[in-house]
């Protein structure tokens, strides 16, 4: 899954895609690269951002998904927590609902991906992004998030949603320490027993950058690989990046040693 951050302040390529222009071209570089779904996302949540209004969010993020739509065969998602933005990226043609929130800021855009029947991906997250690096604590961080996500997973049920059609994401940095995303990397497969596509973005995120001595987000992408390659190891089946054609790399080598497939190259 490649990143197409349609913000002037993500993270960490923050208003290098914010004309639609850009992040068409973007977009349609990391399809060349190998991404099999791309997705846009037009407000940050990054910790301690401040939020963006649905006007301005489906300003930023609508023109390039209607425009992806139209290019052809990639799977476009929606990376949002509101329901008006939602429903017009699926109109326009995205069909994955990426909710960092897991339908907790908007109950009803359960209905909306019932109804539509796109499919989701619902994210653990520490309260909200103003505060949820503000000393995260838990009693065992890889019990809570599984049971959080079964409790989402539950709910989206509840509502109508196929259960085929839900992803879920222990939400690596979103209210968590270097020591919490190390460990829900470390168990994931108590993540991923619960049945479910498991989704993990840690691209580019801080957590790598403080272990490898303090690397800015540009330098993360070692880091980034390494988390993926393990996460691969445990059952993760999407990966969310900046860098796709190098994490694609990686994960081709690490999945076919996984398998002992040698490949043409090596008989
Ligand atoms: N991380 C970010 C945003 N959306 N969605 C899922 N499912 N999982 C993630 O780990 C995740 C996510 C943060 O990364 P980015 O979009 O690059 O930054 P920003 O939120 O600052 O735009």
């Amino acid at each position: 899954m490649g990143v197409v951050n349609v913000t002037p302040d993500s993270f960490s390529d923050g208003g290098l895609f914010l004309d639609a222009d850009a992040a068409v071209e973007h977009g349609l570089r990391l399809l060349d690269e190998g991404a099999d779904i791309l997705d846009a996302g037009g407000e940050s949540t990054r910790p301690g951002a401040e939020p963006v209004s649905e006007d301005e969010e489906r300003r930023r993020v609508l023109p390039v998904i209607e425009r992806l739509a139209q290019g052809g065969d990639a799977r476009l998602s929606i990376d949002t927590t509101k329901l008006g933005v939602a429903r017009a990226a699926l109109r326009a043609g995205a069909t994955l609902v990426n909710d960092v929130s897991a339908f907790r800021f908007d109950p009803g855009m359960a209905a909306l991906v019932a109804e539509t029947g796109a499919g989701c991906c619902l994210m653990h997250m520490l309260g909200e992004p103003r505060t949820m690096q503000t000393d995260p604590r838990y009693d065992d961080v890889v019990s809570e998030v599984k049971a959080f996500l079964e409790e989402r997973l539950g709910f989206a049920v509840s509502e109508g949603i196929d259960e085929d059609q839900v992803w879920l994401d222990p939400g690596i940095g979103f209210g968590k320490t270097v020591a919490h995303n190390l460990e829900l990397l470390r168990r994931l497969e108590e993540i991923v027993a619960i049945g479910r596509p498991v989704v993990v973005g840690t691209s580019r995120k801080s957590f790598l950058g403080k272990l490898a001595g303090g690397k800015p987000e540009g330098k993360r992408l070692p880091g980034t690989i390494a988390t993926n390659v393990l996460a691969l190891e445990r059952g993760a089946s999407v990966f969310r990046v900046h860098d796709v054609a190098q994490n694609v790399d990686a994960l081709a080598v690490a999945a076919a040693t996984f398998s002992r497939d040698v490949g043409e190259g090596a008989r």
